[in-house]
């Protein structure tokens, strides 16, 4: 019997270690949410383990979870928690104190990684002492009505022990309800901070002095399948480390220019809108993206050209690097040539005739055609900081990946999809090819290791995108395989070697299987 009550007991002592453990979030969450967004007790703790994951397990998040990487980090984080929420709970049973210590420690971790995150300020650490304390003072309240003194003090009758435990399970059920009505409002107070959306939606984009060329006619195959040239904003692949998307309002936002310079420089968004604006279409890449990877797409940019600005603060001759850096602490090093050399690398402010999305780096980002994204596109950007390769690094080069980063001649097969069963007779074999500011000249495509027949090449916008390419093809029954290559406008052909991602981008053919039926 007494037996019995004990593993009961054990139970009701998890389940108010995580009843207070919600509560606790819950409070924190939401105080965060209403005062201090940035020092979220759960967005600081993700921030943190993304910036100190291994690049391996970077990659395998992005691998099994894609685009869910992130709500699959904040799930994994509240298993944990909850976890030890539950020991703290048995734990505070069996001894007074002991579960709130464990509590404590980990209210004492969350508020030292939230003011050691990039923009922290003096009260950073406030919504994880919250959290803590109410999580403490809600489970040192749940467990003494558990604790066997109390039950022993109660008369040794079944009807006080049942009134007693049917009041351990309302102010459990409370607590657990009152945390995960916070956590649910501190969401929509989070959502509140659209406002930011609502101040993006209300922009009107300045009228580019130099305005891109339509897209050519031909630029078009209209194959179903076969990605659009042009990337509509809401498909457009994300990719960064920010577990809470940055909330820059443009009146708040600047960009400083320092560093190897002659003088100084800050633009703010009212100078950079009042700045000669030029749009151009650039194909940007993650160098995540594995062969055959959908994380590449193409925009039509508006902005302002970085060289221009660094004309006018005075580059020294012997820096070789830009350090760009974004308000949430990501930083990329893009090799100075990259930004002077009269390509269109521009502060960006639109995208596809909208001002940049949120996710994308509203207000001003970064884009470089011929570099990956994480040495150059840098979204939310504040600072650009002349320097040289050889004394600075930036986010991912501290992570193992190359200091400089560009891209390597691809293609890819949209049409038909790996895997898929197709049926026999004439069909078409379609996909994409991208060597940015280098141009591709053609694609060729082998069947079942024959003969490389040459595609027929799309008209491409420019050699800072990518370019549809697509071939006939008389299916016969069976499986097969289908390869392609692209070649490029110095005349290079597409590397077969392997490579992963790592460090500086993926190589090889793009292969797939069909079965014709
Ligand atoms: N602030 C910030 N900018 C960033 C990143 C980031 O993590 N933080 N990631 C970079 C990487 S790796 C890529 S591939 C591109 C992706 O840009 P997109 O999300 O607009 O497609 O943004 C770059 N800019
Ligand atoms: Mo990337």
């Amino acid at each position: 019997m007494t037996q019995g009550i004990a593993r009961r007991d054990g139970y009701r002592a998890a389940a108010a270690g995580l009843a207070a453990a919600a509560f606790g979030a819950g409070l924190g969450e939401l105080s965060a949410a209403l005062f201090l967004p940035a020092a979220s007790p759960f967005a600081v703790v993700g921030g943190a383990l993304i910036d100190l994951a291994p690049s391996w397990a970077k990659d395998l998040a992005i691998a099994l979870f894609d685009t869910f990487d992130k709500a699959a980090l904040l799930i994994g984080i509240a298993v944990v928690l909850a976890v030890i929420a539950a020991t703290a709970g048995v734990l505070e049973r069996r001894r007074a104190g002991a579960g709130a210590v464990i509590v404590g420690a980990i209210g004492v971790v969350g508020a030292a990684i939230a003011m050691t995150r990039t923009g922290a300020g003096a009260f950073s650490w406030a919504p994880s002492a919250v959290a803590a304390a109410a999580a403490i003072v809600a489970l040192r309240m749940l467990i003494r009505r558990l604790r066997p003194e109390s039950r022993l003090a109660a008369p040794a009758n079944g009807t006080a022990d049942e009134i007693d435990r049917r009041r351990f399970l309302i102010w459990t059920g409370a607590a657990a309800v009152v945390g995960v009505v916070a956590l649910v409002a501190a969401n929509v107070a989070h959502g509140a901070s659209r406002s930011i959306e609502a101040v993006r939606k209300a922009l009107r984009l300045p009228v580019a002095q130099s305005p891109a060329a339509p897209i050519p006619a031909g630029a078009e195959l209209d194959v179903p399948g076969l990605a659009p040239v042009v990337t509509p904003n809401h498909d457009f692949y994300r990719i960064d480390t920010a577990l809470v998307v940055p909330q820059v309002h443009p009146a708040d936002w600047s960009l400083r220019i320092h560093g190897m310079v002659d003088r100084e420089l800050v633009i703010t968004w009212d100078e950079l809108l009042a700045l000669p604006m030029q749009e151009t279409d650039v194909t940007l890449a993650c160098v995540s993206n594995d062969v055959g990877g959908s994380l590449i797409g193409n925009a039509r940019w508006l902005g302002h050209p970085i060289r221009e600005l660094l004309a006018r603060a005075g580059v020294a001759d012997d820096a070789d690097m830009v350090l760009s850096t974004s308000v949430d602490g990501f930083t990329a090093s893009t090799p100075l040539e990259a930004l002077t050399d009269g390509r269109d690398a521009l502060l960006a402010i639109g995208m596809n005739g909208e001002p940049l999305p949120v996710v994308h780096g509203f207000p001003v980002r970064m884009v470089v055609p011929g570099l990956y994204g994480y040495v150059s596109a840098t979204k939310w950007v504040t600072q650009l900081e002349v320097t040289r390769f050889d004394r600075a690094d930036a986010y991912w080069t501290t992570r193992g990946w190359s200091a400089r980063g560009p891209i390597k001649l691809q293609s890819r097969i949209d049409v038909p999809r790996e895997g898929r069963r197709i049926d026999r007779g004439d069909t078409v074999i379609a996909g994409m090819a991208w060597q940015q500011h280098v141009g591709v000249d053609g694609v060729e495509v082998r069947i079942d290791g024959g003969p490389w027949r040459p595609a027929t090449l799309a008209t491409a916008i420019s050699d800072d995108t990518w370019v549809q390419w697509s071939v006939p093809w008389t299916a016969e029954i069976g499986s097969h395989e289908i390869e392609c290559r692209a070649v490029s406008s110095k005349g290079e052909t597409q590397t077969q070697d392997r490579a992963a991602p790592a460090p500086d981008g993926a190589q090889g053919w793009h292969r797939i299987s069909v079965s014709v039926a």
